[in-house]
């Protein structure tokens, strides 16, 4: 039995020898493989839109890479160009030829039938990754400045002291939804979370205000990268706090009320 595994094994060795010395093949064989960086191929954030209807995306304003190493490229670019485009197109296609059609994204918040789930959850998931992109940038804006910080300080005691406040809630949060930091009516700076694509401007909110900053707690927002380690995603997405943004939300919001 050795003796004929030997000889299949040195006829296969020939044979191989035979095929590497056949010009034919060799030039089959060397088909011109992608390079790297070509296999690694992201999307233009630029080149994604909504279809036909009253609303468009927001731009992203970065490239999906920029956030790395908090938020990786792949995670961004499908949350950007299939879950939050799903959202608008499903929007347009809920309001199209209804009374909502013309109006603003808050007004429909605002005004919409919470047991219309459609129009609640498309509404919503169109108008909270808005907050999100906003929220977050490849920019380091690290520290809150001017009014917000005050206020901030006011709020919570301190900033670290909001941050750890506002990390807990997000922490604590079962299930799909936001962590907000939202300004009520009377001007104050509040902490609230909501369910799957509720917001804080919906009627059926448990704390109702203007969000000024607003995290994604739904998986898809950072399951790629860290699995069912929802805390890191937190700990990270907190380095990437756009603050100079949500403090100029935070100066409208006082100026304006939904
Ligand atoms: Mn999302």
């Amino acid at each position: 039995m050795n003796i004929l595994k030997n000889t299949v094994f040195i006829i296969l060795l020939l044979l191989v020898f035979a095929a590497c010395n056949n010009k034919k093949l060799t030039e089959v064989v060397e088909v011109p493989l992608p390079k790297a960086e070509e296999k690694m191929t992201i999307g233009d954030p630029d080149d994604i839109h909504a279809e036909e209807g009253s609303f468009e995306l927001q731009e992203l304003g970065y490239r999906y890479d920029e956030l790395a190493p908090n938020l990786d490229a792949m995670t961004m670019e499908l949350h950007y160009a299939k879950h939050y485009l799903a959202y608008a197109n499903a929007l347009n296609k809920a309001i199209d030829s209804t009374e909502f059609e013309k109006l603003s994204i808050e007004e429909i918040l605002t005004k919409l039938d919470v047991n219309d789930e459609n129009l609640k959850n498309n509404a919503g998931g169109y108008y909270n990754h808005g907050i999100y992109w906003e929220s977050i940038s490849p920019k380091l804006n690290l520290f809150p400045k001017d009014t917000l910080e005050a206020s901030l300080k006011k709020d919570f005691g301190s900033f670290e002291s909001f941050k750890t406040q506002f990390m807990a809630a997000a922490n604590k949060h079962f299930g799909s939804g936001w962590a907000w930091l939202v300004v009520d009516k009377s001007g104050k700076l509040v902490i609230t979370t909501t369910e799957n694509q509720d917001n804080p401007l919906m009627s059926n909110a448990i704390v109702k205000g203007t969000p000024i900053l607003g995290i994604d707690l739904w998986e898809h927002a950072y399951y790629l990268n860290y699995q069912q380690k929802k805390k890191n995603y937190i700990t990270a997405v907190m380095k990437a706090i756009n603050w100079k943004k949500v403090g100029e939300k935070y100066e409208e919001s006082l100026l304006k009320k939904y």
